[in-house]
């Protein structure tokens, strides 16, 4: 299962299909095997075949996972989790100690801010929400001395700010801080955090990676190796890993990445448009639209601007309800970044736990997941339940 060539040269979608994993020796398989094997014959005590002992510490499916990772977002080291959240918090657990204190976004997905406030603020981990579009106000979040790290997502979930990850990074640093970067809503096709500083890539793969909605999944990414021994023991003694069926799926998504990411902004950059010229809608939010706040910053450090859409309903809460319930192709339902297109109310749904805290988002808005369906039959579907 060793990999024997070296894709770092390679373009973005050759490392996608290619990186971590050369074709099975023995048999030729292009693909990955599923190892369903908890444990691995040992020749004598310790005589370990390619390291493999047992699979909570390595599985041979998921280092080829984790070998594409790393290659995709410009990294050396790639971790695969059960699930966005418990890659989150292996991460945490490896950086952070009782007395420490976080800078998070003042708008992030919500169960990452439960994380840190419900689950890791127990422990004596501290944080401070700040608005990460303007980098003075994440510096006065820093508690100097107490600050090991600022978490960011960018684009925001749901109301798709925009922070620069370049400059975030610099502050980090100065305050020998690391930078985490949420890159879950970009994808590593569209945004690479490693290359413009951050230290730390985190990833629902429930997401684009994965992209079919059919499995969940977790990722961090590195390049420093002292960070990344700290990660794969955390990994290993926490145990929220990733098995070898879920990692097959995430793999096999990932190798279409790139072509789904393009169709995925290709229809949003369309329903984006017919959005903003409908009466009913009060306000648009896309980071692509050059009246975005984080328009320029993100047309700096994007490839394109994404596949997902947040908007206002100009006549309220129970409206934003009724478009819901009225869409048809768009699909009622949590998560993003598959093939199929989903529609949610944050309020209600994937924000309900940051209900009456400074995340709490408005009650008319409701985020779009643009998949890669006839775009007509998309907007013509946002028509009939917005009429
Ligand atoms: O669901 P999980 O794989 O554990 O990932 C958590 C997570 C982390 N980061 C971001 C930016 C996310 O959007 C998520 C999960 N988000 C949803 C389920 C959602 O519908 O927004």
């Amino acid at each position: 299962m060793t990999e024997q060539h070296d894709w770092t040269q390679a373009g973005f979608e050759t490392k996608a299909i290619h990186a971590g994993y050369d074709p099975d020796p023995m048999t030729g398989a292009v693909n990955p095997p599923i190892y369903a094997s908890s444990t691995f014959k040992q020749d004598g005590v310790g005589g370990m075949r390619g390291g493999y002992e047992y699979s909570r510490s390595a599985n041979p499916t998921r280092t080829a996972l984790e070998g594409a990772l790393a290659a995709v977002e410009g990294g050396e080291h790639g971790f695969a989790f059960a699930s966005g959240l418990a890659a989150e918090d292996t991460l945490i657990r490896s950086v952070c100690r009782p007395g420490d204190h976080v800078v998070i976004p003042d708008d992030a997905y919500g169960g990452t801010y439960r994380l840190f406030d419900k689950v890791e603020k127990v422990w004596g981990l501290d944080h401070t929400p700040a608005a990460l579009t303007d980098v003075e106000a994440v510096r006065a979040a820093i508690v100097p001395g107490r600050t090991t790290m600022i978490w960011v997502e960018t684009p925001t979930n749901p109301m798709l700010n925009i922070a620069d990850i370049e400059a975030l990074a610099a502050l980090a640093h100065e305050h020998d801080a690391i930078l985490v970067v949420d890159n879950t809503f970009a994808s590593p096709y569209l945004q690479q955090p490693l290359a413009l500083g951050a230290d730390v890539v985190v990833h629902s793969t429930t997401k684009y990676v994965g992209g079919h909605s059919d499995v969940v999944g977790g990722a961090l990414v590195c390049r420093d190796a002292e960070l990344a021994e700290k990660i794969a023991f955390h990994q290993n003694s926490i145990g929220g890993v990733a098995g070898p069926f879920d990692v097959f799926l995430t793999h096999r998504g990932l190798k279409t990445l790139a072509v789904r990411m393009e169709r995925h902004c290709d229809n949003a950059e369309k329903i984006v448009e017919f959005l903003v010229n409908h009466p009913a809608v009060a306000e648009v939010i896309y980071p692509g639209l050059e009246s975005h706040p984080g328009h320029e910053i993100a047309k700096k450090q994007m490839k394109r601007f994404g596949g997902i859409i947040s908007f206002r309903v100009a006549a309220g809460e129970q409206a934003a309800l009724d478009v819901c319930a009225k869409a048809q192709v768009f699909t009622l339902g949590e998560s993003l970044g598959g093939v199929e297109s989903l529609i949610e109310h944050p309020g209600r749904m994937t924000h309900a736990s940051v209900a009456g805290t400074d995340l709490e988002v408005s009650a008319d808005l409701i985020r779009l997941s643009v998949g890669i369906e006839s775009v007509e039959d998309l907007i013509s579907d946002l028509e009939q339940a917005l009429a």
